[in-house]
């Protein structure tokens, strides 16, 4: 039977705008996904880059509540140490650390919130895992300075930095800086914080953004080994293998072009530090020129990252002229393959994308690979006797993770995978509770209700035996 090394990290992650709920507590700030609408405008508004970045009547806020980890975390972390986990993946709401982002002092209640956090998890000897900005950046950074076409954000999110790694110093060793950092070429809105405005140019913004936040990642890696040289600092992307639609030459070309803008193109920067020639030809094409800081380059190459980290959900299939059948993806769309089946919501189901996209990446960089992303969303049948027979997660996420298995014996370096939204939480593109990732069944459903209690799924009895076992149960 193929295992994972012993000291492999198991667990599962989370996101703190997607299910800490609380957001109005502990003198945390809103965030721009407090303002991110639940129900079928969601996907609508995070695809538009005009969005107002306000409260409307009309509309509910799921993610003010979420699942209320704000005052169930130690229930929860009970629930992950009976599975077996060796990490757990979470954030931090910068605005609870900084209210409105733009503050010198940080607001010692929000930090006292994590401080219970991450003592539970160190107390059950869980690893924590920690993302400094998951799609949450305050929202006043996002309607006073435009969000991270703003190049003073570079300077607040390093003053946020620092006072986590000051805080948690000896308690976190596993550090990733920006949630899906690649995402921002899709969805500005939501990555940057950024609204597009008349007379605006919104792929010059996007990848100025970009660069704002890239010279933040490597200063806030500069400032962790200042603090703390033990702590291990990842970059964090969307990762896909782009795979061309037929062996037309074209298509070929097409789908590698894809695929490297896709993940090398912020991994290149991270990881090599520097951006490659590809994304300099992209920027000479498209009018793009980058506003950079004395000594930006340096920076970026002098604190390039420990590990690379990554979500898997899908791969992508492209052709260079495309027809009207397009595949409904993360973020990202291409054309559907025929040779793979899809969930409830589009996502194209491909456990061996996963092992090519390993691969991939451990080749090119030959730094180790943390699978932090990884799950299926779907709807969940509670039974009379309040079991819930998720076989179809099960099934997905053993595929996955054999094909993890397999690319771990091409000789890749995974050191851990976190499936994601272990408990059930509310789904980032839909602000859906019904789109269900957890082997933790939380009871809240889409029109508010429901009592939030927490029930185990027979995923969570699966997910218990793999990490048991090392994988041999796979
Ligand atoms: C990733 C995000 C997560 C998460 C996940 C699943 O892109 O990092 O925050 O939510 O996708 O997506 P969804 O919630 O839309 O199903």
């Amino acid at each position: 039977m193929k295992q994972v090394a012993k000291n492999f990290l198991w667990g599962g992650a989370t996101a703190a705008n997607q299910f800490e709920g609380g957001y109005q507590e502990g003198g945390k700030g809103l965030s721009i996904a407090d303002v991110m609408p639940g129900g079928k405008d969601r996907m609508k508004i995070i695809h538009d880059p005009t969005f107002d970045f306000e409260l409307h009547d009309e509309y509910t806020y799921p993610n003010h509540e979420g699942i209320d980890f704000y005052h169930h975390y130690k229930e929860d972390i009970a629930l992950f140490k009976e599975m077996g986990f060796k990490t757990f993946r979470m954030s931090i709401a910068w605005s609870r650390i900084f209210p409105n982002g733009d503050e010198l002092e940080p607001n010692e209640e929000g930090l006292q919130f994590y401080d219970r956090v991450i003592d539970e998890l160190v107390a059950q000897g869980i690893e924590p895992l920690v993302t400094i900005s998951h799609y949450e950046l305050p929202l006043h950074l996002a309607t006073a300075y435009g969000g991270w076409r703003d190049r003073r954000l570079v300077t607040f999110f390093e003053r946020y930095s620092r006072v986590l790694f000051e805080r948690y110093q000896g308690k976190v060793k596993y550090w990733l800086t920006f949630n899906e950092i690649n995402g921002a070429q899709f969805m500005p809105m939501l990555s940057l914080g950024m609204a597009i405005r008349e007379g605006d140019d919104q792929l010059q913004l996007t990848y100025q953004g970009l660069h704002h936040q890239l010279v933040a990642s490597a200063l806030a890696t500069k400032a962790a080994r200042e603090i703390d040289p033990s702590m291990q600092i990842g970059c964090m992307l969307i990762a896909a293998p782009v795979y061309p639609y037929s062996s037309n030459p074209e298509d070929i070309w097409y789908a590698h072009d894809a695929e490297r803008m896709m993940n090398f193109f912020c991994g290149d920067v991270h990881v090599r530090g520097e951006y490659p020639s590809f994304a300099k030809r992209f920027f000479r094409e498209n009018g793009i020129e980058l506003v950079m800081e004395d000594g930006d380059l340096e920076t970026l190459k002098a604190h390039t990252v420990d590990f690379f980290s990554l979500s898997y959900y899908m791969s992508r299939t492209e052709k260079a002229e495309k027809t009207e059948d397009e595949a409904a993806g993360n973020i990202m769309s291409g054309v559907k393959n025929p040779y793979l089946k899809a969930s409830d919501w589009g996502w194209e189901i491909d456990p061996m994308g996963l092992r090519v996209i390993l691969n991939k990446l451990y080749e090119r960089y030959e730094l180790p690979l943390f699978i932090v992303e990884n799950g299926l969303g779907a709807y969940d049948k509670v039974e009379a006797d309040g079991s819930v027979h998720d076989d179809y997660r099960i099934e997905y996420l053993r595929d996955h993770l054999k094909a993890m298995v397999e690319a771990i014996e091409d000789g890749v370096d995974v050191i851990g995978y976190t499936s994601w939204g272990c408990i059930d939480l509310v789904s980032a593109s839909t602000g859906e509770y019904s789109k269900r990732y957890g082997f933790i069944y939380v009871d809240k459903h889409d029109d508010g209700s429901g009592t939030l209690e927490r029930s185990r799924k027979d995923s969570f009895f699966w997910y218990q035996d793999v990490i048991q076992t090392n994988g041999a149960s796979l």
